[in-house]
């Protein structure tokens, strides 16, 4: 038996961090999706760049809140059978101890050098072009993957989808691919599917079980009952 939860904005709502798609998505007037663009980055890179120090400060500032302890437990009962596969550039299921992340849409505390393509943590605003660790040149972005880009890790996705027994969405619109396929590849696969949502999304019939609820209410009965069944 193994476990892939798919986590996206809607986990990490409650701890304060905004949503991409929910409450007008604004930040500064701008819509949050047109900000996370290559498009916005090639013609204002100074508001791009301010916008990602802006999301870090004010993520270093959040905790992570019950869902993500939750899931948590359930890393720390089962090991290697589960996988936690985030949307999110926040560190909050690492801040509650989990340890098998993968985060796909990168983070927010690493910059990636398009000079010499090297990764380095972040340790000052990249809004004031600090150099590059590994080369010295002031080539750094925020280490995030824009629309367009390769999400990372897609290999070792399919190689925990095609084993799952049991695939969860948490708190994800299911509108951005290729995150959204994963629940049809996972049913082909032949796992059980569940999605946990604040409300019903466009792909909850495609889900053997969809709860509606705020997740730090929802995920802690969920992880209950897969450890009941799982002893
Ligand atoms: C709660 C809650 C609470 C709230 N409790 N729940 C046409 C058709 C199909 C695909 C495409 C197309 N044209 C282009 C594409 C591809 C494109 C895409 O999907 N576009 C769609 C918009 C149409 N995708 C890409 O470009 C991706 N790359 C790619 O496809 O590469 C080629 C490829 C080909 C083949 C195979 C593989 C690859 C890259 C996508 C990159 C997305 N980037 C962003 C920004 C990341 C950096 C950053 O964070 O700043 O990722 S955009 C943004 O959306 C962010 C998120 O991770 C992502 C998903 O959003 P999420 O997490 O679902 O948040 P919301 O806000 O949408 O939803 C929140 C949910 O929570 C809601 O449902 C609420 O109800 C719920 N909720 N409170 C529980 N308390």
């Amino acid at each position: 038996m193994s476990i892939v939860v798919l986590t996206g904005a809607g986990v990490s709502a409650e701890s304060g961090v905004q949503t991409f798609r929910g409450g007008g998505g604004l930040w500064e007037g701008y819509d949050v999706t047109e900000v996370a663009t290559p498009e916005a980055y090639a013609n204002d890179p100074d508001l791009v760049l301010r916008f990602y120090d802006q999301r870090r400060r004010a993520v270093s500032a959040t905790k992570p809140n019950a869902a993500h302890v939750a899931l948590a437990k359930l890393e720390a009962e089962l090991g290697d059978d589960l996988l936690v596969i985030t949307q999110n550039v926040d560190d909050l299921h690492e801040r509650a101890g989990s340890r098998r992340v993968l985060h796909m849409h990168g983070t927010l505390n690493t910059a990636w050098c398009t000079g010499c393509d090297e990764r380095s943590p972040i340790t000052n605003d990249l809004l004031g072009r600090p150099a590059c660790p590994h080369c010295g040149k002031t080539l750094l972005r925020p280490d995030v993957v824009w629309f367009g880009e390769y999400p990372y890790g897609l290999d070792r996705i399919d190689d925990a989808l095609s084993s799952a027994t049991t695939f969860a969405a948490i708190g994800t619109s299911g509108v951005v691919y290729p995150a959204a396929g994963f629940v049809m590849a996972a049913r082909e696969y032949g796992a059980s599917t569940a999605e946990l949502n604040l409300e019903t999304t466009g792909l909850s019939d495609l889900f053997d079980d969809s709860r509606q609820g705020p997740a730090s209410q929802i995920v802690p009965g969920w992880v209950d009952e897969i450890l009941n069944s799982w002893g």
